[in-house]
């Protein structure tokens, strides 16, 4: 049966805290992304999210876990050049 799964992720120079999240396939997943020093995004291709968060910001977004694998989730955001070091995996079980 489907849930809600609910996750703080924050995200500093260069990495995602947690990095990585599991979730149940068909779970609406409920995120709360804080950039904790710089601007940073929580980005995954396979999902269509490419949410950015100012510096010390934060935004929450969900999506329906619709897609069973693992995915990677990363900072596109190319001010600072280490934030391409950022990453992370989504798994959907
Ligand atoms: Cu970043």
């Amino acid at each position: 049966m489907a849930e809600i799964g609910q996750f703080t992720v924050g995200g500093h120079k260069y990495a995602f805290a947690p990095s990585a999240i599991e979730v149940q396939r068909n779970d609406l997943v409920k995120i709360t992304f804080k950039a904790e020093d710089i601007p940073h995004s929580f980005t995954i291709d396979e999902y269509r999210i490419a949410k950015r968060a100012g510096a010390g910001q934060t935004v929450t977004f969900e999506f329906r876990a619709d897609q069973p694998g693992t995915f990677r989730f990363y900072c596109n955001l190319t001010q600072d050049d280490g934030c391409k070091n950022m990453s992370g995996q989504l798994h959907v079980r």
